[in-house]
């Protein structure tokens, strides 16, 4: 049963976007109240779907004077509760900002609405002659504003860098309606404070991301992927150093383990890529204008510890070989429910990381069965935890414990969310909390932004 005020801010925004842009039946609004995990869910005050910016910003101003706190999501695969209700919210979401503008060949740019898919993105600047620098698994639903607001990093972070590194402008709109609107095109701009570099990885709790202007990069003609089996993490880390020293071309560099490619083979059909199980696996792909393999097959014949191997040029193949990468986020999710841990740590410690962080997860909670794989490139790693109750922390604390005594970082790419607030003063100062606080405040005085995302709901106070 709707609430008198729900009803009469539903029907004022009803008069914004239409009668059929604004959700209100359970069943609609279902797929936008549970993120991917499932571990994340609420209910929403109702959905709304604006169909412009215009429309974004009468709708915050709506909000605003109501004091109605938004929840801003786009393809709604984010891994943190982020981009879900918790407290009867009203999900605004960016979908329907979908229209990208013809690729700018002079400077290799292109302006593309916040509701635009990546895999959009991808095809719209391969058919201009370009590619986009970031690349994800959810890329047929991952949205060019949520990847912005979770600053996204993906396979190719190690070449390209995350999300803010292709953000060249930026149109978005603040709690109160206003509109942020710069897109000047230009490379360098060195007015005063960055804007687009401070909404990126903002998680939707400054401002609301409609529109940005993107920078591509040259589309890479030739191609090559490896899969090779090795002992260790230690061996894959040395040996992902060693193709990246004998060629420039490497554009991803993964990593999984024995238990991942058994869940991923378990649950998807495919068959193991060798003729027998090994513990761990590094995937590499190059990209380049001439054909990269030469280069990657010298460094892996010349390496010791690899097991195994598998390359392919052909697209079919190299997808093939993707495949057991990629598929692990929905073979671990067709076992249960994981608690996700992605996180970074140097290159130095990330072999030690990897076996320190098994033990970690089994000594504090008995039975719960760790999932490794990720970004080796970037020392990221997705510790995946099942066999755990949704409500149950022991392997996150002592997961994110160990990662702060490593010097990491607790998030590395999908953002803090609502699930890594408790462990945020592991890793961020209280001087940097504050200063992030002072700035949600400046931005979004009443609050009403993604409120308990990234920080709690009442800030905290240095001294405190
Ligand atoms: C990936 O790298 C995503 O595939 C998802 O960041 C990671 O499911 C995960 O834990
Ligand atoms: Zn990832």
């Amino acid at each position: 049963m709707m609430r008198a005020e729900d009803h009469d801010l539903a029907s004022e925004i009803a008069g914004i976007v239409g009668q059929e842009h604004v959700l209100r039946d359970a069943d609609l609004c279902a797929s936008y109240e549970t993120d991917w995990t499932r571990r994340y869910t609420g209910a929403s005050r109702f959905v709304v779907r604006p169909g412009s910016t215009g429309e974004v910003a009468a709708v915050m101003r709506a909000c605003e004077r109501a004091g109605a706190a938004v929840v801003p999501q786009g393809g709604n695969t984010g891994l943190v509760g982020g981009s879900v209700p918790r407290r009867g919210e009203v999900v605004l979401s960016l979908r329907r900002l979908a229209a990208v503008e013809a690729v700018d060949d002079a400077g290799g740019e292109v302006t593309a609405g916040a509701g635009v898919t990546l895999a959009v993105l991808q095809e719209h600047a391969r058919e201009a002659g370009w590619a986009f620098g970031v690349d994800l698994a959810s890329r047929d639903s991952a949205t060019v504003g949520g990847m912005i607001a979770t600053n996204a990093g993906g396979i190719r972070m190690m070449r390209y860098g995350p999300m803010r590194a292709q953000v060249l402008g930026i149109e978005a709109v603040r709690a109160d309606g206003s509109v942020i609107r710069r897109m000047p095109g230009l490379r360098k701009d060195n007015t005063g404070y960055d804007l687009p570099g401070l909404l990126c990885g903002s998680e939707g709790t400054l401002a609301v991301v409609t529109g940005a202007r993107l920078r591509l990069v040259p589309a890479l003609p030739s191609r090559a992927v490896a899969l090779l089996a090795v002992p260790d993490a230690r061996t894959a880390l040395a040996l992902a150093a060693r193709i990246r020293a004998a060629t420039p071309a490497v554009e991803a560099q993964e990593v999984f383990f024995a238990e991942g490619i058994e869940l991923v083979c378990r649950h998807t059909g495919l068959s193991l890529p060798f003729a027998r199980a090994y513990p761990a696996y590094l995937l590499v792909e190059c990209a380049a204008q001439t054909d990269p393999l030469p280069a990657l097959a010298e460094a892996i014949d010349s390496a010791s510890g690899v097991l195994d191997s598998a390359v392919a040029s052909d697209r079919r193949l190299r997808e093939e070989l993707w495949q057991y990468r990629e598929r692990h986020t929905e073979a671990i999710s067709a076992e249960g429910v994981p608690h996700k841990l992605d996180v970074a740590v140097p290159l130095g410690a990330y072999a030690g990381f990897e076996r320190r962080v098994r033990e970690a997860i089994v000594s504090a909670a008995p039975g719960a069965r760790p999932v490794l794989f990720g970004h080796i490139g970037d020392g990221n790693l997705h510790v995946n935890v099942l066999g755990l109750e949704p409500a149950d922390e022991r392997a996150s604390n002592a997961v994110l414990r160990l990662v702060a005594e490593l010097g990491g970082s607790i998030s590395a790419e999908h953002g803090v969310g609502v699930a890594k607030i408790p462990w945020l003063h592991l890793t961020r100062s209280p001087e940097d909390i504050v200063a992030m606080a002072a700035i949600k405040r400046a931005l979004d005085p009443r609050g009403i932004l993604n409120p308990g995302v990234i920080l709690p709901m009442e800030p905290l106070s240095a001294r405190g």
